[in-house]
């Protein structure tokens, strides 16, 4: 196959095919079952999910980008977690860092083209409801894309209806009936949101406001993959507290949350 450093941006799926065949290639597993894509707060439950196979810096695959946030490791891994054969990205590229959306859907279009069906695609976020304390997770039942942009070229009338897989949704409420749902604003960051804005996101219809997930989450349905969407509040969203928001907390939070958030990893990966 040819490749280049253009070929994210001429080819975007032939970038997916290069990446996933040196997956392969330098893990020696041929195929993956299940994707985890582990955002802010979820990287250290990674340790919870299975055995580490495979465990390799992300910019060691073709066409991935170092990472540019705090928190988010820049490591692919593979893992057996009981026979399913998982690839957890600990970090990702955010639409923000201003690589374009093809780099932020790399990684979802690695997975499907390493074999996937199944990607959790998981994020630390604000939350609108007040009862959502720190460290609360959430199952994202449908997004708002605000960012204005779309990973999808050309004429895509890709079908958005349960974009976040009812069936997954129900089967991680058997695990832990007390998941609550809601509905994922992406905002385009890097910036928090302004309060006013924050209660603009509750007026249409968002209980989460975060800047990631809703764009992966286009592509992997366009890529064929079923979708899981897991937030961690670590924050109330802007203006909710009176008290400005920190990034610090927002990682001390994804600390004291991570093992929680492993087990209902192992959990859902094993139950898929
Ligand atoms: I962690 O309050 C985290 N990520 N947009 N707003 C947005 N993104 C976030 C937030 C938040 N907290």
């Amino acid at each position: 196959m040819t490749d280049s450093p253009d070929l994210l941006l001429s080819d975007p799926p032939a970038a997916a095919a290069a990446a996933a065949a040196a997956l392969a290639r330098i893990t020696g597993v041929e195929r993956h079952d299940v994707a985890l894509v582990l955002g802010s707060g979820w990287v250290p439950a990674a340790d919870l999910v299975g055995r580490t196979v495979a465990d390799l810096p992300v910019t060691d695959l073709p066409h991935f980008a170092p990472p540019a946030v705090e928190g988010h490791a820049g490591r692919v891994r593979s893992l057996d977690a009981d026979g399913t054969r998982t690839l957890v990205f600990l970090g990702r590229t955010h639409y923000y860092e201003g690589r374009g959306v093809e780099a932020v859907a790399h990684g979802v279009r690695t997975a499907a083209a390493a074999g996937c069906r199944v990607v959790v695609l998981t994020n630390g976020c604000g939350g609108l409801d007040r009862s959502w304390t720190p460290g609360t997770a959430v199952l994202i039942s449908d997004h708002i894309n605000l960012t204005g942009a779309s990973p999808l070229r050309g004429a895509r009338f890709v079908d958005l209806t349960d974009l976040y897989s009812a069936r997954l949704r129900a089967l991680c409420r058997e695990l832990e009936p007390t998941l609550p749902e809601g509905v994922y604003a992406q905002f385009r960051g890097p910036q928090y949101e302004t309060p006013a804005e924050v209660r603009m996101a509750g007026i249409i219809g968002a209980d989460l406001v975060g800047m990631s997930t809703g764009l992966e989450a286009i592509a992997a349905r366009e890529a064929g993959l079923e979708i899981l969407g897991l937030s961690l509040v670590t924050n109330l969203a802007a203006g909710l507290t009176g008290e400005p928001l920190d990034h610090e907390e927002v990682l001390e939070a994804g600390r004291s949350a991570a093992e929680r958030m492993g087990r209902l990893l192992a959990q859902v990966v094993r139950a898929l």
